[in-house]
């Protein structure tokens, strides 16, 4: 039988297990990303692995979250990840190069390889045919030092694309489409593979705008196949050596097929507060809008900003708006600006905000009390923007263009612009200077690490006993976000490497006495709804909860990279049985967990006198192993 592109890249990275859907197995890692605000943890951890160099093919660590400098705190875990790079043999890309996922796909990203990265939109890379998989940072830290990561072999779905999208019509209706159809729980334990007549019509920064906001699916990954396409986006990056072609056989089958018919696609919108609440922007058309964003590692490529920039040429941002636009590259940034899109874009009047990840993760560009933004960006979480009250609304590069210059929400094509084409660059400015090689091995055993005051040394938990107790800390609805959990934002990020003092904003957003109660109850446990811990893949979301003495988490169903997360941390997930035993537990309910035989706990709830049947969230013999040492620390260091 012929394979999909997904198992032909899974089958010769097969480190452990059978490529049966569902069942655990281990893949061999190539190369790993990181950035600032997962790496330096992730690196914290690596180093307590005792290992002199990384074992990977390539590793980077990208510096593009904690770009506002507001104390010492971002500076300082920069130059702390500087020397790591240095000691152990990573690339490093200095703050101002760009968001990582839009680097790594210019600059490194090779077909038919694998990729983990600390960052849930590490699937950035499946434009490119890459298998590009978001992980928690432990994860990463055990693939650089080269063990393989451990999932469930994917169960593939195909998304036939046919036709090709009209003016106006780009890549991000295609996924708002997607989301649309199977919803941001729809992806879980999926890879979506995209296939068919459509795909050639789509060029790579595209394919990695749908491969991008997969994430919000829940998707293990998203792929496309590595054709003349993108042969011809490597050759222009001066990486033609990089390319080889990899297709579906003309016999392989997926486990499910969606059909999409890019030439009936309309602009669309996903509204507040989840990416799948889609809509077509002719419905909405006419509210009002204070505020537009565009940039992200979902949508801020060089056609994309070149495509704003051609719609905005000649015209002014509305006075109602303020429109902010950051480059995902400083590879984008330099081709804009040579090409003349920049000043179009500044006599406009949108402010250029820095190339990072910027208003999307909260820094800076906040909008107004109760406005309404509209981001060319992939989430939009309640409270995300850093201002609770605001109305975040999701959108292709086109609809920010159009309500930047209306003050409304527009239908693109409404406008009366003549289609916007623009064409791929022959070739990039393939400019590195930015990028900071591995040192050789001998230089790099001399670098001495940076380490701030704001380093805080690793937290583990303790090996569990036969029964875990303690009460209810915390009961939440479906679709928790690990914003939710751990905000980030500008106020909560600088503090990722100091575990005590960012576990005092767990849940911060849903029930800020959270962390004074979990302390005073001695900690205990979590209850959630379907989808728990969707979103980001920071494993701040495990650990501070770990840190405050959280011990199982029971919830109606889990996202992937937070379940991983979880186990890593040596918290045990848990789902009910019979979702109906969720409404009979409450807050503050004294539990009873005898975990003596793992695979059979038993759940008491003393205070309503019930006994309640829970499954253990554990997929092999290796997730028993972690639980039982109190998490991946202990258990790689035999403690
Ligand atoms: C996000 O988009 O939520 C982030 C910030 O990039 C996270 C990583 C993090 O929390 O540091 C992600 O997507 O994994
Ligand atoms: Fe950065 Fe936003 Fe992309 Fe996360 S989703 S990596 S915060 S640009």
């Amino acid at each position: 039988m012929g394979l999909n592109v997904t198992q032909k890249i899974i089958k010769a990275h097969l480190a452990e297990g059978k490529m049966k859907t569902g069942a655990p197995i281990a893949v061999r890692i190539d190369q790993t990303l990181t950035q600032d605000a997962t790496g330096t943890m992730a690196y914290l951890q690596f180093e307590a692995m005792g290992v002199d160099r990384v074992k990977t093919d390539l590793s980077v660590s990208y510096v593009d979250h904690n770009m506002l400098q507001t104390g010492f705190e971002n500076p300082d875990d920069h130059a702390f990840l500087q020397s790591i790079a240095a000691r152990y043999g990573i690339y490093f890309s200095r703050p101002g190069n760009g968001i990582c996922h839009q680097v790594h796909l210019e600059r490194f990203g090779t077909p038919g390889t694998t990729l983990l990265g600390s960052d849930s939109h590490t699937p950035t890379g499946g434009g490119i045919g890459q298998l590009a998989m978001g992980a928690g940072g432990l994860d990463v830290a055990l693939a650089m030092a080269g063990r393989p990561f451990f999932l469930k072999m994917p169960k593939v779905i195909g998304v036939k694309l046919t036709g090709c999208l009209q003016a106006f019509v780009s890549a991000k209706d295609v996924i708002l489409e997607v989301l649309r159809l199977k919803t941001v729980k729809g992806g879980v334990g999926c890879v979506f593979e995209y296939f068919g007549p459509g795909v050639e019509s789509l060029d790579v920064p595209s394919r990695s705008t749908i491969t991008n906001m997969g994430a919000e699916l829940g998707a293990t990954t998203s792929v496309f196949p590595s054709d003349s396409v993108t042969r011809a986006f490597l050759k222009a990056q001066g990486r033609v050596d990089a390319w080889k072609k990899l297709v579906a056989d003309k016999s392989a089958t997926y486990d499910e097929v969606i059909e999409i018919d890019l030439s009936a696609l309309e602009p669309m919108v996903a509204m507040p507060h989840m990416p799948d609440k889609v809509k077509k922007v002719s419905e909405v058309a006419g509210m009002k809008v204070q505020q537009v964003a565009i940039g992200s590692c979902t949508n801020s490529s060089y056609k994309d900003l070149m495509t704003v920039a051609a719609m905005l040429d000649g015209r002014t941002v509305a006075p109602t708006v303020s429109l902010g636009i950051s480059p995902g590259s400083r590879q984008v940034l330099s081709m804009i600006t040579a090409s003349g899109g920049l000043s179009s874009m500044i006599k406009a009047g949108a402010r250029i905000l820095e190339s990072g990840c910027g208003p999307c993760i909260g820094m800076g560009f906040a909008p107004p009390t109760g406005g309404v933004t509209v981001r060319s960006f992939n989430r939009n979480f309640e409270g995300r923007s850093a201002t609770k009250s605001a109305s975040v609304i999701l959108a292709s590069p086109e609809t920010c263009a159009a309500a930047s210059i209306t003050g409304e929400m527009t239908d693109p094509r409404t406008l009366g612009i003549a289609p916007v084409v623009v064409k791929m660059p022959k070739k990039y400015n393939a400019d590195d200077g930015l990028i900071i090689k591995p040192l050789p091995p001998e230089e790099a055993l001399k670098v001495q690490i940076v380490r701030g005051p704001n380093i805080a040394p690793l937290a583990r938990a303790a090996r569990p006993g036969a029964e875990i107790s303690g009460r209810v800390l915390i009961k939440t609805g479906d679709n928790i976000t690990t914003d939710h959990i751990m905000p980030a934002g500008a106020k909560v990020l600088p503090l990722r490497s100091n575990l005590p003092k960012i576990s005092e904003f767990v849940f911060e957003a849903v029930d800020p006495e959270f962390p004074k109660r979990a302390k005073e109850w001695g900690g205990g446990f979590v209850i959630g709804g379907e989808n728990y811990g969707q979103g980001s893949s920071r494993e701040h979301a495990a650990l501070a909860p770990m840190f405050l003495g959280v011990k199982a988490v029971i919830t109606k169903s889990f996202a992937r990279i937070h379940l991983a997360n979880l186990i890593n941390f040596g918290i045990l997930p848990l789902t009910f049985k019979d979702a109906g035993d969720y409404d009979r537990i409450d807050q503050g309910d004294e539990l009873v967990l005898d975990i003596s035989d793992i695979d059979r706990p038993k759940l008491e709830d003393k205070t309503k006198g019930l006994k309640i049947s829970v499954i253990p969230q554990l997929a092999s013999e290796r997730d028993r192993e972690l639980i039982k040492a109190g998490g991946a620390l202990n258990l790689a260091s035999g403690k």
